[in-house]
């Protein structure tokens, strides 16, 4: 049981150097959710020890986490964060507010990088050609597919999302959207991460994230037609 208003999803891979960081600065009536996609290192001790709820998933893959993570959360609003250490959990605040005041269905934290190492060159490119699609796919003025997000648990239940790779969070706007709700976006800080890079700082992550996102782009483009 629990009485959290807000349930933080953190989709983990072998991230004990940041999780220490990231699990003392969330905010308070916020409960962590620490899905454990099969690290190899102390995430979920460190994760347990810290009090969150740790649920594992063996199928890796970012959507995988983060799906599971959805289906063990009990509170009224969801939220996503990754457990890097590149983004505060208390920055999901205004992003809640958001959503609890009904002035967005979707709220999404629109990454403001505080270094220039936070974001490598070759992913901030591959995300502005990928938001600028999920703009003219939605009509929505969005600029990032950034992974901090909140929206009301039921609703993002009811998106029934089947990615469970990079593209999950693509696929969740797009539903999103096509339900007809509301998306808004909000600037947050994005400052380099603690440890070692999976995604956006190698190749092969950007390239498999980019199969999927197009994938994604062109059976949404179908339906339309
Ligand atoms: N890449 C990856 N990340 C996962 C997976 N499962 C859970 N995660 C977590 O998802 C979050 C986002 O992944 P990151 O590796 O930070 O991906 P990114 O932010 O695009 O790129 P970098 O921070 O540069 O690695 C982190 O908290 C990861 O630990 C998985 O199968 N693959
Ligand atoms: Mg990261």
């Amino acid at each position: 049981m629990t009485s959290a208003r807000v349930d933080v999803v953190f989709p983990c891979l072998n991230e004990e150097g940041a999780l220490p960081w990231v699990l003392s600065h969330l905010p308070e009536g916020y409960r962590a959710i620490v899905v454990d996609n099969g690290s190899t290192d102390r995430s979920a001790l460190i994760a347990e020890a810290a009090g969150a709820l740790v649920v594992h998933e063996a199928r890796r893959g970012f959507g995988s986490a983060a799906h599971a993570g959805l289906l063990a959360a009990t509170a009224p609003i969801v939220t996503f964060c990754d457990a890097d250490a590149s983004m505060d959990p208390r920055d999901l605040e205004p992003l809640v507010a958001l959503v609890s005041s009904g002035a967005a269905d979707l709220a999404l934290g629109r990454r403001q990088p505080t270094t220039r190492g936070a974001w490598p060159l070759h992913a901030r490119v591959a995300n502005f050609a990928l938001a600028r699609l999920m703009r003219r796919a939605t009509g929505a003025p969005l600029h990032d597919l950034g992974p901090m997000r909140a929206a009301n648990r039921e609703a993002l239940l009811g998106l029934e999302l089947t990615d469970r790779r990079s593209g999950y969070p693509l696929e969740m706007v797009l539903k999103a959207s096509r339900a007809g709700w509301t998306i808004v976006e909000k600037a947050t800080p994005y400052s380099p991460r603690i440890g070692r890079s999976k995604v956006t700082g190698t190749i092969r992550g950007t390239v498999v994230a980019i199969t999927d996102m197009s994938r994604l782009l062109r059976s949404n483009n179908a339906e339309d037609e």
